[in-house]
């Protein structure tokens, strides 16, 4: 028994040094392995006195479970250190990370300009604070034209306005080009409006202008049917309705078919010759199509979205869905 005692004590002190994962094993191979003590202690069983041999085998039997029982509790105890000393693991997958995407309304006028540009479109720039020039009276539009009047144009001077569509960049392109133009002018105009879910005071305007020989209504709904196949599948409808615009004669005003309703999507019509004539353009000798369409709108009808403040907000949850 003193011998069972004398193991137990030694194991316990040698355990007691323990702190890596080599001291461990030879703390095994030393106790518990094939000629460990305690093994040893059992091969001692059959030199011990009969009449205390049974009491002998119960203390060994006792000691060996004691110390498998510690041993496996130190070697759980040893590697769990070990693996938090371990070096990062480098093939474990990252953390995803919300690296943010593109705003709905850009994704959209980039299609719109991918899709133009695809039928020999150029795209094109203005200034976003016109002149009443260029973006009245260039384009036909009489002084006492509603539209002119400060409650729905914002004005910052006399005569400085912030535009209210994009025609008045058409208008410089023609200015300084000769016919044949095929352009579309992308970009942010303003409108003196009160913000509600179909209203608010700057949104997005692409206006096409195709100037040359003998373009006609034709080509315009050609153009815009394409546009529409382009952009909404093969599914979508196109409508025009007649209307009236001062810079183009005839006029009109088409919608788009999709996802189980119209949409107005904006005008168009065959260029005014009062237009030709203000940026000196020949209206005898050319024609030309232009219309405009909403980009938002384009981009509600598609996404089914319901309220053009959602654009502006700026708040995440809406804006990650795309
Ligand atoms: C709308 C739809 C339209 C145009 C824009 C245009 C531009 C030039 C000459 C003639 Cl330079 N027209 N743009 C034409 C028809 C419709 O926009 O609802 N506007 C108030």
């Amino acid at each position: 028994m003193e011998k069972i005692e004398k193991i137990k004590q030694a194991y316990f002190r040698l355990a007691e040094e323990v702190n890596n994962s080599e001291q461990l094993e030879q703390l095994r191979i030393e106790f518990l392995g094939r000629k460990g003590r305690v093994t040893e202690a059992f091969a001692m069983i059959k030199d011990v006195a009969p009449d205390i041999r049974p009491k002998f085998g119960a203390g060994l039997n006792q000691l060996k479970k004691e110390l498998e029982q510690h041993f496996k509790k130190l070697k759980e105890e040893v590697e769990g250190q070990a693996a938090d000393q371990k070096a990062p693991d480098v093939t474990m997958p990252g953390r995803p990370v919300f690296a943010g995407n593109r705003h709905p309304l850009l994704k959209i006028a980039d299609e719109i300009k991918n899709i133009f540009h695809s039928f020999g479109f150029t795209i094109e720039d203005g200034p976003e604070i016109e002149t009443d020039y260029y973006n009245f009276e260039a384009l036909n539009i009489p002084k006492s034209h509603p539209a002119r009047a400060m409650q729905d144009t914002l004005y910052i001077s006399g005569d400085v306005v912030l535009r209210t569509h994009t025609s008045p960049v058409q208008i410089r392109v023609m200015e300084e080009r000769k016919p044949p133009i095929r352009m579309i002018a992308p970009g942010r105009v303003y409108r003196r409006d009160t913000p509600d879910a179909t209203h608010s005071p700057f949104f997005h305007q692409v206006e096409g202008l195709v100037v040359g020989e003998s373009v006609t209504f034709a080509d315009l709904k050609g153009v815009i049917q394409a546009f529409a196949h382009r952009m909404f599948g093969k599914d979508a409808r196109v409508r025009f309705r007649p209307s009236f615009f001062p810079f183009t004669e005839p006029s009109a005003e088409y919608d788009v078919w999709f996802n189980g309703r119209w949409m107005e999507i904006s005008g168009a019509g065959m260029v005014h010759p009062n237009v030709f004539r203000s940026v000196g353009i020949d209206p005898e000798k050319y024609s030309g199509y232009a219309f405009g369409m909403g980009i938002d709108r384009v981009a509600m009808l598609k996404y089914d979205i319901r309220d053009i403040r959602l654009f502006f907000e700026n708040d995440v949850r809406f804006l990650r869905q795309f």
